[in-house]
């Protein structure tokens, strides 16, 4: 259910002491058309990709794709022929941002999310930043191994799906 939403994307900042801004800015690069694991997710996807802002926990684990989305920040376009390794995508988030620190969040998260995906398809992002004041805050990119525990969630839990389908398809034959 969740793998079909899954766009290489993701980052939480930690608001810990950042103040109300200005300006502030969420920027990416893309890293590979296609996901990060040889027959995994490796297709490249072609369409809108749409980010959304949520209220983080500065941790990277499977509730970040499952938080509701408190803000829509933008869309962008991806295709294998005319998003190249290297284009940097950046977005302006300065009001969702300052009422993240009004709110006295200590995390935002940024969900970069493709509700067309098929299981097949991906793409990957990389050095994810957050630009306030003039401070840059690294996003807190999974490592390809946290991606991997990751994608077994995503394997455990629609084997629980299947599971409990199954189950009610036998009660009810
Ligand atoms: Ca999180």
């Amino acid at each position: 259910m969740y793998s079909t939403e899954v766009v290489r994307g993701l980052s939480e900042y930690n608001l810990t002491g950042l103040t109300s801004s200005p300006t502030a800015f969420v920027t990416f690069d893309v890293y590979k058309a296609g996901g990060l694991f040889s027959g995994v997710n490796d297709t490249p996807f072609t369409g809108p990709i749409t980010i959304y802002a949520y209220q983080g926990n500065n941790l990277e684990d499977i509730s970040d794709f499952q938080a509701a989305a408190v803000a829509t920040i933008g869309t962008f376009n991806v295709s294998p022929g005319s998003t190249p390794v290297g284009s940097i995508f950046s977005f302006d988030i300065t009001s969702v941002f300052n009422q993240a620190i009004a709110n006295n969040w200590n995390s935002l998260g940024i969900r970069l999310q493709a509700n067309s995906l098929t299981a097949s398809q991906a793409w990957t992002f990389q050095d994810f930043r957050l630009t306030s004041n003039n401070q840059t805050t690294g996003g807190a990119v999974p490592e390809p191994a946290t991606w991997a525990m990751m994608l077994l969630g995503f394997g455990a839990i629609g084997g629980t799906l299947r599971r409990r389908s199954v189950t009610t398809r036998v009660r009810y034959a």
